[in-house]
């Protein structure tokens, strides 16, 4: 372990969005003396309204675009660290027009990086397991920080370029990177065009929810909390040039998964569609967090996915002004994807 580390102020890229807005949430709430400035450029997934119970002693906004090279200067001149979740996320938009992914993702990180170089700012990278590629169903093994990287999908080769950008910034230019690589998160604040909360708001809008190819592609679930608070301890904890994978040893097929949606909220769990499979899609995602938890000593407190999943129904449920004005958008995208 690292001597700690201890920021007063950090930005964080992305922080209007899923994620970002969970991690900024988690460190107004656990992180007294830490102001947040958030840097979002509110892209279709960006929404204020994740931040708006957040005081401004706490946290300061700014709308821009990590690819604005004058803003990070302007902005890395007065903060001790950098937390960066700003990307385009999404699968199945990479598929469908990758260029947003290499600009925001790639050109993105690039500037980042660079801005951080010059201003001598620790910087943290957020990725996701989907740089390694995918397991098959009866492969006992789960990804380490060893594995190989093998993307599928215009996203998950954006977001390995990005790595490998901070990791060559680390032993090139000695810049102190960590980088985390989370498995599939979910919880409240989630984009409906993402699968839990496509499902969820599908039912509450008497739409089927559509299940892609056999339905036997596994994700491994972390709840978004725990995401929060491993990254926290690798910021403050981490060795520099280190990478860490963070999961919650979540494993689940997404025909169980929308089982337990479809019960949970009374429906028959037989009610809904199959409908056309992603190209390419990943069969299998797992982690060992085994470096994280030992070296780290960070463990996930949302160890119960029936009551994670609950929670978030109930978030959807308790909260139809969040998601409802971009339903009809998300399912005519998917609607002429034949998905
Ligand atoms: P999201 O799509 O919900 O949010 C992305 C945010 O980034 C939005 O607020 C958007 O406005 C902002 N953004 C996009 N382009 C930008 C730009 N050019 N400049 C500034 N801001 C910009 O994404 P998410 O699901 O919260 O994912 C956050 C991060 O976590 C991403 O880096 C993603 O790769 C990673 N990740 C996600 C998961 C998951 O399950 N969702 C799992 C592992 C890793
Ligand atoms: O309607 C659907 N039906 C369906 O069967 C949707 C939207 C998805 N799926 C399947 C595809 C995947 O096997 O569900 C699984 C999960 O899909 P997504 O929510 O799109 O997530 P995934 O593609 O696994 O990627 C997510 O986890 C890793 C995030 O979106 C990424 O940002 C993260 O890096």
């Amino acid at each position: 372990m690292a001597e700690l580390f201890q920021p007063k102020k950090i930005i964080v890229t992305g922080g209007a969005g899923f994620i970002g807005s969970n991690f900024v949430h988690w460190v107004v709430d656990n992180q007294l003396d830490v102001h947040v400035t958030v840097l979002d450029k509110l892209t279709y997934a960006g929404n204020l309204d994740n931040l708006e119970a957040i005081s401004e002693d706490r946290m300061t906004f700014v709308k821009g675009d990590i690819c604005d090279a004058e803003l990070l200067d302007k902005l890395f001149a007065d903060t001790n660290a950098v937390v960066h979740f700003a990307a385009e996320s999404h699968n199945d938009n990479s598929i469908a027009d990758p260029e947003p992914f290499v600009r925001t993702n790639v050109e993105g990180t690039y500037q980042l990086l660079e801005a951080a170089r010059k201003h001598k700012v620790r910087f943290h990278h957020i990725s996701t397991d989907e740089v390694y590629g995918d397991l098959a169903l009866d492969d006992p093994a789960r990804f380490t920080e060893d594995t190989p990287y093998c993307p599928s999908s215009p996203y998950s080769s954006t977001k390995a370029s990005s790595d490998l950008l901070a990791r060559a910034w680390y032993r090139t230019y000695g810049v102190e990177v960590t980088i985390s690589n989370c498995s599939n998160n979910y919880g409240p604040r989630q984009h409906i065009e993402k699968f839990i909360p496509r499902q969820i708001s599908n039912i509450l809008y008497d739409i089927k929810p559509k299940l892609y190819g056999d339905g036997l592609n596994v994700r491994d679930w972390i709840h978004t909390e725990d995401h929060s608070s491993a990254v926290w301890a690798i910021l403050t904890k981490g060795r520099h040039g280190e990478t860490y994978l963070i999961g919650a040893d979540g494993e689940k097929n997404n025909i169980d998964v929308l089982h337990a949606i479809l019960e949970g909220m009374g429906k028959d769990t037989e009610d809904f569609d199959w409908v056309k499979d992603r190209p390419g899609h990943d069969r299998r995602y797992a982690i060992d967090s085994t470096k994280l938890r030992t070296e780290l000593g960070w463990l996930p407190k949302h160890t119960n996915f029936a009551e994670g999943l609950k929670d978030t129904i109930k978030w959807y449920e308790d909260n139809p002004q969040w998601w409802q004005g971009a339903k009809q958008a998300t399912e005519a995208k998917y609607k002429a994807q034949g998905q």
